[in-house]
């Protein structure tokens, strides 16, 4: 049986998921009425990644017996300055995410539960990718500066992002 404590806050954390994915379901709707159809393309699949992680979390919860207690969802930002503003927050939002799972994991290790602990393992690694996959494109828009055929470049790049 999971502890009140650590149930409490996985179910926080699937808030957390959801909220990322609202997130990046508003910028990928952002980039479309920039006719920026590959960064659509991009955070349209990351949408989609981020419900698969409140998945998990959901199914754990479940899964050891908790009671799943969902909360509203904040609403996310509907614009942003431009692509490298809009990086840039994907950036910091996984920075805070990658944060959120770390005091999972301390959690997990002070209350000796080594099955949190394990299902955490998977999100630790996915954190690493999350953000260097944030890092590259932001990389990539600060490489371009304002040349719009470097920013299409970039456009076509992330158009071939295909759903996990
Ligand atoms: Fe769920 O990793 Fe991004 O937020």
């Amino acid at each position: 049986m999971i502890s009140k404590k650590m149930e409490e806050a996985i179910n926080k954390q699937i808030n957390e998921e959801m909220y990322s994915a609202y997130l990046y379901l508003s910028m990928a709707g952002y980039f479309a009425e920039q006719n920026l159809m590959g960064f659509h393309n991009w955070l349209y699949v990351q949408y989609h990644e981020e419900l698969v992680h409140a998945e998990k979390f959901y199914k754990y919860l479940v899964e050891r017996g908790g009671q799943v207690r969902l909360a509203a969802i904040k609403e996310p930002e509907h614009t942003w300055k431009g692509p490298r503003d809009a990086f840039e927050a994907v950036l910091k939002h996984e920075r805070h995410i990658t944060g959120r799972i770390n005091e999972l994991v301390d959690m997990a290790e002070a209350e000796k539960d080594r099955a949190s602990f394990a299902m955490l393992q998977w999100f630790v690694n996915e954190q690493v990718e999350e953000e260097a996959n944030a890092q590259d494109i932001l990389a990539k828009l600060e490489m371009v500066g304002d040349h719009k055929q470097g920013l299409l470049m970039i456009d076509r790049a992330l158009a071939e992002r295909k759903k996990g």
